[in-house]
């Protein structure tokens, strides 16, 4: 067996049985393992440890007949970047595998695979039954962009299945997509996935969706019904806060290739670049590590701020006090690196908690190894208007925190003395 694979790999989604051949040793074991060298063998290419970058636009034909399959579908290798390369394709054979899919298809970012996967799945006529909370920039695109283009979009609380049932047993006889995230950004509410899949089946619905908060590492919705999972690989998949890219995964094959095929190669041209495929591969190798530690952290912090005076509401699913926390902990493996707290005080004091920051950095984004706090209401989610925030949970006085890797004891002085500041004010 190869030295490098575990005597004991840890629980394992694909047979380990088989690892006595070098080709099956890269295609199966457990998360870290298949996230390290799945579909990759070193003494194809020379011996290099590192997966090459193919960094080219074109491919060369051999000849003009191959080229000319190409073209008609019936050749499976690479010919134009946009549409396939080989460092996108171990990306997305490793995306794939470690999301429980049929297929992946790789995006220059996450709006890029959310629109490009949403493009792909509906048509005029057809309606997106959408959970109300939602990134700034997707909740923008639902109502700027595929409602501009006769999609029906319907806006209901997903953690309310009475609202799910009810709005999927109306427009019957139209095609239906179910679209939320869960935790949902940046308010941290819940979706209990596995529930709204069963009721989607019921009514021959699909489900898409964001699993940029938990990462396979914490949540696999693909295995709990869904169709579709959608990344911003910005964050925790690539890490270190280097690159924009995107990924989605799907359950069907046939789906992941209409989504290359119509929503990646015609209606957006969303490509991710070789180069941040070759990062993103970089990140999955620690994912695992990072996640933990994100996790640990987190949930020391979180308990730090609901017992300071400040603070109105912490949101963090790894509280006891957190509204769906059994639900949390049904469905999530650990409870993610992301808080979000009221300051009390509102819009002022949330000002004045961000501008005391100094390990912190106050930006937008997450899932980096630095701390990073933003202010939702001026920031990622002033697409709302004031009612919709307020109608979604999102305050003035909401911070959203996520949690890096410095030492633990660094983040908690900085967040401890700029509460103290607020508290004085
Ligand atoms: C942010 N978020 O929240 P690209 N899905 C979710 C997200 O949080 C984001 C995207 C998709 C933030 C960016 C400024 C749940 C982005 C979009 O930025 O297109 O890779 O992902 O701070």
């Amino acid at each position: 067996m190869n030295s490098r694979i575990p005597s004991t790999c840890p629980a394992s989604d694909i047979p380990t049985e088989t690892l006595s051949t070098p080709s099956a040793v890269h295609s199966a074991g457990g998360f870290s393992t298949r996230a390290i060298h799945l579909g990759y063998e070193p003494q194809d290419h020379h011996g290099a440890l590192v997966p090459p970058i193919y960094a080219t636009a074109t491919f060369a034909f051999p000849d003009a007949a191959y080229g000319g399959r190409c073209f008609a579908g019936e050749e499976a290798g690479h010919f134009y970047t946009r549409i396939s390369n080989p460092t996108l394709a171990l990306l997305e054979t490793r995306m794939a595998s470690l999301e429980q899919g049929a297929g992946a298809v790789a995006f220059g970012s996450g709006m890029g695979a959310i629109t490009a996967t949403l493009w792909t799945m509906l048509t005029p006529g057809d309606e997106l039954i959408s959970d109300i909370t939602l990134y700034g920039c997707t909740f923008s695109f639902f109502n700027h962009g595929l409602s501009r283009f006769g999609v029906k979009v319907r806006y209901i609380d997903m953690a309310d299945l009475d609202a799910v049932e009810q709005a999927l047993s109306e427009h019957t006889e139209k095609r239906r997509v179910l679209y939320f995230e869960s935790p949902a950004n940046p308010n941290m509410r819940l979706v209990d996935i596995a529930a709204v899949c069963t009721l989607a089946k019921q009514h021959a619905a699909k489900v898409v969706v964001d699993n940029t908060y938990c990462t396979p590492y914490l949540q696999l919705p693909l295995t709990m019904g869904a169709h579709a999972v959608v990344h911003s690989a910005t964050k925790y998949l690539g890490g270190h806060g280097d690159l924009t890219a995107g990924i989605a995964v799907f359950a069907d094959a046939e789906l992941a290739m209409n989504v290359r095929l119509y929503g990646l190669k015609d209606m957006t041209g969303a490509v991710m670049s070789a180069q941040d495929a070759h990062l993103v591969m970089r990140g999955l190798k620690t994912l695992s590590l990072r996640l933990d530690r994100h996790c640990d952290s987190a949930e020391t912090i979180a308990k730090v701020l609901e017992a300071h005076t400040i603070t109105d509401k912490v949101c963090y699913p790894g509280l006891a006090s957190f509204a769906q926390h059994e639900l949390a902990t049904r469905q999530m493996k650990c409870y993610g690196g992301m808080i979000a707290f009221e300051l009390k005080g509102g819009m002022q004091a949330g000002i004045r908690f961000m501008d005391a920051l100094r390990l912190v950095t106050r930006a937008v984004s997450l899932g980096d190894a630095e701390s990073l706090a933003q202010h939702p209401a001026s920031m990622t989610h002033s697409t709302y208007t004031p009612e919709q925030r307020a109608a979604h949970g999102i305050s003035d006085g909401l911070i959203r925190l996520s949690v890096g890797l410095e030492d633990v004891q660094d983040i908690l002085a900085d967040l401890q003395q700029a509460l103290d500041q607020v508290a004085m004010s």
